[in-house]
């Protein structure tokens, strides 16, 4: 195939020898372009088949608010916000049941792209699933709930674009804006596993798949006694 049949190409999304491309945003962080774009559909598939068995939810938050986006977890843990704080969660709280076991092509897709990134040895027991929809969005936070944060957060984004706020260490820090796409996945360690992130909202776009719907996914490890 020549460069001006391969969309990705096109879209310079991959490198000239179409591997996907990689980005170290910093120290620690890794942005792999579409990494998962070649399966992405058998992901999809899996993230329907959790959310058939615990739906997605909009939690309420400590404040007295809602999460604008919509949730669900699969694996041992499940992250679950309430009035009484955040927390992780061996039941789905809506049923008392554990939560979905993960799926294989998902924990063998957040393995592979931690291996990428230089973090071999990901054994993610925890993956938080994220819907957003016309105007959700995700505030400026650290993800400090995990009490493990030796090993990396994989995230990957499905469907529509979102906007990935990315700040530093003190919430005060310069804040840069950036797309991601269907098929990206970020990997964040190291001195970048504490820094400020949220997702200001969705791009003024629409995906064949998934349509105004944007997906994301994020991998972790958590001590079961946190
Ligand atoms: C940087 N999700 O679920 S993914 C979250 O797109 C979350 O739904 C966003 O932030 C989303 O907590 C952003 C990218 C991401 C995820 C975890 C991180 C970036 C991160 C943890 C530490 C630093
Ligand atoms: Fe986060």
């Amino acid at each position: 195939m020549t460069d001006t049949q391969n969309p990705a190409r096109q879209l310079d999304l991959l490198l000239p020898d179409n591997r996907p491309s990689r980005e170290v945003l910093e120290p620690g962080a890794l942005l792999l372009r579409q990494f998962a774009t070649p399966s992405a559909a058998i992901f999809l598939q899996a993230l329907q088949a959790v959310a058939q068995q615990a739906p997605f939810r909009h939690m309420r938050t400590p404040g007295g608010g809602c999460m604008s986006a919509a949730m669900t977890s699969c694996g041992a843990l499940g992250w679950v916000s309430s009035p009484q704080g955040y927390t992780y969660t061996p039941l789905d709280p809506l049923d008392q049941q554990p939560w979905p076991a993960m799926p294989a092509s998902l924990f063998t897709l957040a393995q592979n792209a931690a291996q990428t990134a230089g973090y071999a040895g990901f054994t993610p027991n925890t993956c938080l699933l994220n819907c957003y929809q016309n105007g959700a969005h995700m505030g400026l936070h650290q993800d400090r709930d995990e009490g493990d944060i030796t090993q990396p957060v994989v995230s990957l984004s499905l469907g529509r674009t979102g906007l990935f706020m990315w700040g530093g260490p003190n919430r005060r820090d310069r804040v840069r804006t950036f797309a991601l796409d269907h098929g990206d996945v970020l990997v964040w360690g190291g001195p970048a596993r504490l820094h400020y992130h949220g997702i200001k909202g969705l791009a003024p776009s629409s995906h064949p798949t998934t349509g105004l719907t944007r997906f994301n996914i994020t991998f972790r490890h958590v001590m079961p006694s946190s």
